[in-house]
């Protein structure tokens, strides 16, 4: 569909555009589309911006990403559809496995998914086996690499579903998410949530292990930030955020 840049929800049409398409090409699952309207009306009460809050978390994962001894990015369809190209650029510059972990189990999809992230750049995309599970999960996330989220011990899932964050934290790994709900099942047991968009928390996530790596700051100094950081007050900051917002918007 063409959308006139002049349209004053361009950029939220585009957005949606491409989750659309990357159904139709067998990226995103259907159900990837109802997730999306939920993540949009929750964008909508933040004001559709990063806030203060959100890059004080995103920096906070900058650094744990940095710290983490075995990092791995989890991509599923939403968000493979919407930040392929940033997804693959913080794989090489943390540097980090990438693997393919969806809910809505397909192989197909999975398959999908893997060569779109080598269409946007990716030398190696790792896939879920059977042989190696995740304990205390059900779903068709509990499959993971040997060489990826098994035996990851910080996993970065952005736009997760429910239990497997809570999984991962009981497998004993560190879990960075992004999630526009805050009241999330995931949002609250990450051991770090974004409470942002993928698509504008994504390239700052970028800049920030950049801006790290460019002063070349010490494994101390990335301690002493993670050590400050509590998620659960993130949490309350953004939902009193939204407050604010609702209470001045009329
Ligand atoms: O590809 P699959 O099969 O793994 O499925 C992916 C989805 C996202 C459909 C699946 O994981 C799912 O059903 O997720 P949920 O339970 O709907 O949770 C997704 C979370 O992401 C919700 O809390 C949304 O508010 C949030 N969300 C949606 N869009 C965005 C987002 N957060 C950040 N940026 C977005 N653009």
């Amino acid at each position: 569909m063409k959308i006139p840049k002049s349209h004053p929800r361009f950029a939220s049409l585009m957005t949606r555009e491409l989750i659309a398409d990357a159904v139709k090409k067998g990226i995103a699952s259907e159900h990837g589309l109802i997730a999306h309207g939920r993540g949009e009306a929750f964008d909508y009460l933040l004001g559709e911006k990063t806030t203060e809050n959100a890059k004080k978390s995103i920096k906070v994962a900058a650094a744990l990403m940095l710290l983490a001894k075995y990092p791995v990015i989890s991509i599923n369809g939403n968000a493979a559809a919407l930040a392929p190209k940033e997804l693959v650029a913080l794989s090489k510059i943390v540097p980090a496995k990438l693997e393919v972990n969806i809910f809505h189990k397909s192989r197909h999809r999975e398959l999908k998914i893997k060569e779109h992230l080598i269409k946007n750049g990716a030398k190696e995309v790792l896939m879920p086996q059977k042989n190696f599970q995740i304990k205390f999960l059900e779903s068709n996330r509990k499959y993971a690499n040997k060489d990826g989220i098994y035996k990851a011990d910080v996993v970065f899932v952005p736009l997760e579903d429910g239990d497997r964050t809570e999984a991962l934290i009981k497998n004993g790994k560190k879990v960075i998410t992004i999630d526009l709900n805050p009241l999330s099942r995931t949002a609250k047991n990450a051991t770090i949530t974004i409470v942002d968009n993928i698509m504008r928390a994504m390239p700052l996530l970028i800049s920030s292990i950049k801006r790290f790596k460019s002063l070349k700051t010490s494994e101390k100094e990335l301690n002493f930030i993670c050590s400050n950081y509590d998620n659960k007050k993130i949490l309350k900051d953004s939902l009193n955020e939204m407050d604010t917002n609702l209470k001045s918007t009329l």
